[in-house]
């Protein structure tokens, strides 16, 4: 039995990952209907404010199988919400269509549910089972429970490397990844909120920083620029993506950037108070060197994503050094490179 649950909810998994890069701050759900054995609804939250995932799957449902709904069990990734949000309780709609059995993975960290759905479920009779590939669903939504246990976004470092621990050549844009790992990256840059570099790295490498080679969208550009020196001529300055300067203020007419002036020392916490102000739950640094190294030594990081090349360069700007406090989560290769995914020990 504890295997088909497991089953089912790695369906539900699935399902919620197809919500990546359009839900936050919100969690990615994923929602099954099952009726002896076989599977007649499934949805998902797919965008920020819309429906929730157990609407779309009893919305799935096909005409000839609805009056399955009342003899079925429901999978879903994370407990059903409780509360008025945006959209009406979930707990009501299993309620109302008088669905027997619940198996949930992770109970609802937000304070307006935190547990509470499952206990009105059980005391009306609901047959509610819990904890299910719970580690699962923490990882999945390990931004959901940073954003609402910490309050504040999380942070993913990343960085690609030699084989011989170098960044890149001193002074110079180094292509050190593949094609493959660069449609990868894109992907990490379609499913995040706001994406970082530093003053050197956005003057000497003049990134785009836009997700042009996978699908899905553009993220929010940051870049450090306190002294003034980024050229005019800078992608990052071309005002064709929503982009934060944190540096002096410039001249012009702006559509779609604008300027922080920022004190150095207070540059991490005011940047990441501007993003939770903005509601954006989910960051990744991209280098280079000088901002990897303050943010792992300031202890700023949930995640970071390493990607080693098979080449080495012999020399240049050193990569950080293996992070401390971190864990190794998986390591696969794509094409010819290696990339690495650690985590904090403390997470799960
Ligand atoms: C669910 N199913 O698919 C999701 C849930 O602003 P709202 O109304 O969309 O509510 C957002 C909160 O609802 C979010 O913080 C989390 O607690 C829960 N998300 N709950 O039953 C879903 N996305
Ligand atoms: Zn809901």
């Amino acid at each position: 039995m504890q295997l088909l649950h497991e089953r089912f909810l790695r369906r539900c998994f699935e399902l919620a990952r197809l919500g990546a890069g359009s839900v936050s701050p919100n969690p990615m759900v994923g929602a099954v209907l099952v009726h002896a054995g076989r599977i007649i609804g499934e949805g998902w939250h797919r965008g920020y404010g819309e429906a929730h995932a157990e609407v779309n799957c009893i919305r799935s449902v096909a005409l000839e199988n609805q009056n399955l709904i009342p003899h079925s069990t429901l999978y879903c990734s994370l407990e059903p919400c409780f509360h008025v949000g945006k959209t009406p309780p979930c707990v009501d709609l299993v309620l109302d269509q008088k669905i027997p059995r619940v198996v949930v993975s992770n109970t609802d960290p937000n304070p307006r549910v935190a547990g509470q759905s499952l206990h009105k479920l059980r005391a009306a009779g609901v047959d509610v089972l819990t904890g299910v590939l719970e580690a699962e669903g923490r990882w999945l939504n390990r931004a959901f429970f940073t954003w609402i246990g910490q309050r504040r976004p999380y942070i993913i470092l990343k960085w690609a490397q030699s084989r011989d621990g170098y960044l890149g050549r001193t002074g110079e844009r180094t292509a050190i990844s593949g094609p493959a790992v660069q449609r990868l990256v894109h992907r990490w840059r379609s499913e995040v909120d706001a994406i970082l570099v530093g003053a050197t790295t956005a003057r000497v490498d003049n990134p785009r920083l836009d997700n042009r080679l996978f699908f899905g969208k553009s993220p929010l550009r940051l870049a450090f620029d306190t002294g003034g020196q980024l050229s005019s001529t800078a992608h990052l300055l071309d005002d064709t993506v929503p982009t934060w300067i944190f540096g002096p203020p410039r001249r012009g007419r702006w559509e779609r950037t604008q300027f922080f002036p920022t004190r150095e020392k207070v540059l991490i916490p005011s940047l990441l108070e501007q993003l939770k102000t903005a509601n954006h739950a989910l960051l990744l640094v991209e280098g280079g060197s000088q901002v990897l190294h303050q943010w792992l030594a300031e202890g700023w990081w949930d995640e970071i994503r390493v990607v080693e090349h098979e080449r080495c360069l012999g020399g240049g700007v050193a990569a950080p050094r293996g992070p401390v406090g971190a864990q190794l989560y998986e390591e696969y290769k794509v094409g010819g490179d290696r990339v690495a995914v650690w985590k904090v020990k403390i997470f799960n």
